[in-house]
C-alpha cells in the first residue's frame, strides 16, 4: 500500500508511535515560527526550560501583530523578542519584514520538512509542501529545544481537486468552498491533502490561501504535493536547492475523500460572523459597503495585491468606501513599488497599510459602528475588526476590489475581460530585514521591559477537584471570546494578570470578577469550544484565574492541548442532555482526581442538583501524565 504526502511526511519525521488513526504520536520538528503576539510567552518558557541554543535547523521570530506602537509596551516586546532570540540561535524578522507565514513561505519554507509555529495559520507552509502545524506558544518553545511534538494521528482527508478555476474566481473560493460543505469543526482531527489534476493549476502563493484557511475548518494541517509548480516558484524565490519533489503514490490510501470541481465554483463570500457562512457572491450583489480591507496572511501575496491593483487601476474608490491595503512582505511592497502598482492603489485612493496582520487582529483601522466591512481575510469572529456591531465578509481580493471601486458587494464576473496576473519569474529578494543570531549567545543580554510579567504556572492536580460553575457558553466559542484580542490588548500579550481581567468578557462581562470572587472553578462551553487562534493566553488567563476543569460539548484542537499544557482539565459531556441541565452556580466535584485523569471516562457529581454527569477525557497518555503533573513545564522540569 502506497502512501500519501502527508504519511511521508509524518513518516520520515516520526520518532515515537504508530502512524495508525486516533494512536499518539511525536514528530521531529525542523522548523519553528514565533510571532510577537504569541512569542513572548513562548521565549519566557524557552527560557524557563534553561535550554542555550535551539536544536532545530530553523527558527524564526517575526513581528508583524502587535505593530501599532501606541505606547512603550509593544516596541519592549520586540526588542526582548530580538534579543532572546539573538541569544539563543532564532532568526529574527524586523517589523516592516511582513506576516509570518507570507515570509516563511517566501524566505524559509522547505518541502518535505515539518514546521511547526506559534500561530494557528502556520499550515500556510502547506501550500509549499511541508507538514506545517500550528500549536500553543509552549509546545513551540518545546520543539525550540529538541523536543518532539506530540499529536494524535490525524485522519487524511482526500481533496481531489479536478477542472480549473474560471476567471474571477480564485484560490479563496477553493477552501470558502470547502468551508461551505464541512464547516468550521468538520476539519478537527484531520489533514487535508489535495489531490488530482487541478492541483497542477494552482501556484504555490494559491496553494497556501488554501492550507493557510484550512485552519478555519479546524483541521491540524492541510497539504500540496510539491511538484514543478513548487520549484517555480523556490526557483523564482532563489531558493531553487530547497526543493524536493514528493507526491501520492498511485494507490495510496485515504481515510476519506472530498471531490471539489474547479470549474463549478463561483465567488463567494463568508457572512457573518463565522468563516463557514458561505453564499455565493451573486446573492449579495448591491449590499452597501463601508470598508474593504486587502492583505492579511490568507491573501496578501504578490498576484493578490497585483490582481487588487489592477482591478483599481484607472478608477476611483467610491465616496463611501474606505479600502485598505497591507501587502503581505516587504517584498510584495517592494515589487509593487517597482511596477507601479503601488501608483495605480495609491491613485485609487486605497490607504496604505504596513505589511503586518493590521487590521485582521483589530489593530487599527475597525470599521464605522454597524458597518459593512470585506475583508480578504480568514476569521470575521463577532467584534474581532474592533467594531463589535460591524458586520464582516470574507472573500478573494477580487471581489473586494471590485466592491471597493462600485460602493457595493460586486461580482467580479461582471468586470469583464479577466485580467492576467502571474507568479513573477523573479521575486524581488532583499533579507536585510532578518536579523540571524549570534554565533555565540553567551554574552548577549535579554532586555525585558515592565510590561513583561511572569507566567502563571499549574499546580500538580489536586485529589479532589472541586468548584463553582462561573459560567456557561454556548457552540462554537473561539478564544477570541476567551481571550479578546485587539488594539487595547494586544499589548498586554506578555501580561496576564492584566489580560484575565477580560477574559470570556464578550460571552460574560462578569466572568473575571466571579473567578476571583470564588476561588476559581468550572468553565461549561458547547460544542468546538475554543476554536480559532492557537493563543496560549486562552489557557493562561483561565489558570490565571483558578479555572480548573472545562466541561464542553467537543474542543477545538489547539485550545484543548493548551488546557492541558497549562493542567486544567478538558472534560467532554458523554450524554449532551447533561449540558442542558447544568446551571451557572452549580457545584461540581471530581473525586480522587489523581487516578480518574488516567480513565477514560470519568464522573462529575454536580452537588448542587445532586446529580451525575459521565464526561470523556478523551487525551493521550502522555496527557494524562501532564494533567497529574500540573503541565507540560512541570513535566519537563520532573524529566518525563
Ligand atoms: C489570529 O489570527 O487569531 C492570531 C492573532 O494570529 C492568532 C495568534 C494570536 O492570538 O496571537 C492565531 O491565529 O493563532
Ligand atoms: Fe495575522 Fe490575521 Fe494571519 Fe492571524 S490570521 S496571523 S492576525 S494576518
Amino acid at each position: 500500500m502506497g502512501l500519501n504526502v502527508a504519511q511521508k511526511l509524518l513518516k520520515t519525521h516520526l520518532v515515537k508511535g504508530e502512524m495508525i488513526k486516533g494512536r499518539e504520536i511525536a514528530i521531529r520538528i525542523d522548523q519553528t515560527l514565533t510571532q510577537d503576539s504569541t512569542g513572548t510567552m513562548a521565549y519566557l518558557q524557552f527560557e524557563a526550560m534553561g535550554t542555550d541554543r535551539v536544536k532545530t535547523k530553523r527558527s524564526v521570530a517575526y513581528i508583524d501583530h502587535n505593530m501599532l506602537q501606541a505606547g512603550p509596551e509593544n516596541a519592549d516586546d520586540h526588542l526582548y523578542i530580538q534579543t532572546v532570540a539573538k541569544k539563543h540561535g532564532i532568526y529574527f524578522s524586523k517589523p516592516g519584514n511582513g506576516i509570518c507565514h507570507q515570509v516563511h513561505l517566501e524566505r524559509f519554507g522547505v518541502p518535505g520538512q515539518t514546521l511547526l509555529g506559534s500561530d494557528s495559520h502556520t499550515p500556510t507552509g502547506g501550500g509549499i509542501g511541508m507538514l506545517a502545524i500550528g500549536a500553543g506558544g509552549l509546545d513551540v518553545a518545546v520543539a525550540m529545544g529538541g523536543g518532539e511534538y506530540y499529536l494524535t494521528m490525524p485522519e487524511i482527508i482526500k481533496v481531489k481537486l479536478t477542472g480549473k478555476l474560471n476567471p474571477w474566481v480564485s484560490a479563496k473560493d477553493v477552501i470558502l468552498e470547502l468551508l461551505r460543505r464541512l464547516t468550521v469543526k468538520g476539519g478537527v482531527g484531520k489533514i487535508f491533502e489535495y489531490v488530482g489534476e487541478g492541483v497542477k493549476t494552482l501556484s504555490v502563493p494559491q496553494r497556501a490561501t488554501i492550507t493557510n484557511m484550512g485552519a478555519e475548518l479546524g483541521a491540524t494541517t492541510s497539504v500540496f504535493p510539491s511538484d514543478a509548480r513548487t520549484l517555480e516558484y523556490l526557483k523564482a524565490q532563489g531558493r531553487e536547492a530547497d526543493f524536493t519533489e514528493m507526491s501520492a503514490e498511485d494507490d495510496a490510501v485515504y481515510d476519506g475523500e472530498v471531490e471539489i470541481n474547479l470549474s463549478e465554483l463561483e465567488p463567494m463570500a463568508a457572512c457573518p460572523h463565522s468563516p463557514d457562512n458561505i453564499v455565493p457572491v451573486r446573492e449579495l450583489k448591491g449590499m452597501k459597503v463601508n470598508q474593504v480591507a486587502i492583505g492579511s496572511c490568507t491573501n496578501s501575496s504578490y498576484v493578490d495585491m497585483m490582481t487588487a491593483a489592477s482591478i483599481v487601476d484607472g478608477k476611483t474608490v467610491d465616496e463611501n468606501v474606505s479600502l485598505v491595503i497591507a501587502p503581505g512582505s516587504k517584498q510584495v511592497l517592494t515589487m509593487l513599488a517597482q511596477n507601479g502598482a503601488l501608483e495605480a492603489l495609491i491613485a485609487s485612493g486605497a490607504r496604505i497599510l504596513e505589511s503586518a496582520c493590521g487590521p485582521c487582529i483589530g489593530m487599527g483601522q475597525a470599521p464605522v459602528t454597524k458597518g459593512v466591512s470585506l475583508r480578504t481575510f480568514n476569521r470575521n469572529f463577532e467584534g474581532r475588526s474592533g467594531t463589535v456591531s460591524a458586520n464582516v465578509y470574507l472573500v478573494s481580493p477580487e471581489v473586494a476590489a471590485a466592491s471597493a471601486v462600485n460602493g457595493y458587494i460586486s461580482d467580479p464576473r461582471d468586470l469583464g475581460e479577466p485580467i492576467d496576473v502571474s507568479v513573477p519569474e523573479k521575486f524581488y529578494i532583499n533579507d536585510n530585514l532578518i536579523v540571524p543570531p549570534a554565533e555565540e549567545g553567551a554574552d548577549i543580554e535579554v532586555v525585558r521591559g515592565p510590561n513583561i510579567k511572569p507566567f502563571p504556572k499549574a499546580k500538580p492536580i489536586a485529589e479532589k477537584v472541586e468548584g463553582k460553575v462561573l459560567t456557561k457558553v454556548g457552540d462554537n466559542i473561539t478564544t477570541d471570546h476567551i481571550m479578546p484580542s485587539n488594539a487595547k490588548l494586544l499589548p498586554f500579550r506578555s501580561n496576564i494578570p492584566y489580560l484575565s481581567e477580560y477574559c470570556l468578557v464578550p460571552c460574560d462581562s462578569e466572568f473575571p470578577k466571579k473567578a476571583k470572587e470564588n476561588g476559581g472553578g468550572i468553565i461549561v462551553g458547547g460544542v468546538n469550544y475554543g476554536q480559532g487562534s492557537s493563543r496560549e493566553h486562552a489557557a493562561l488567563a483561565p489558570l490565571y484565574l483558578g479555572v480548573k476543569a472545562v466541561l464542553a460539548k467537543s474542543f477545538a484542537r489547539i485550545h484543548k492541548d493548551n488546557l492541558i499544557n497549562n493542567g486544567i482539565i478538558p472534560l467532554v459531556f458523554v450524554n449532551v442532555e447533561d449540558y442542558d441541565s447544568i446551571r451557572e452556580g452549580d457545584v461540581l466535584v471530581l473525586e480522587n482526581a489523581v487516578s480518574a485523569v488516567e480513565k477514560e471516562r470519568v464522573t462529575v457529581k454536580n452537588t448542587t442538583q445532586n446529580k451525575e454527569y459521565e464526561m470523556a477525557l478523551t487525551v493521550t497518555e502522555r496527557q494524562r501524565t501532564m494533567l497529574k503533573q500540573g503541565g507540560l513545564l512541570n513535566m519537563v522540569a520532573a524529566g518525563l
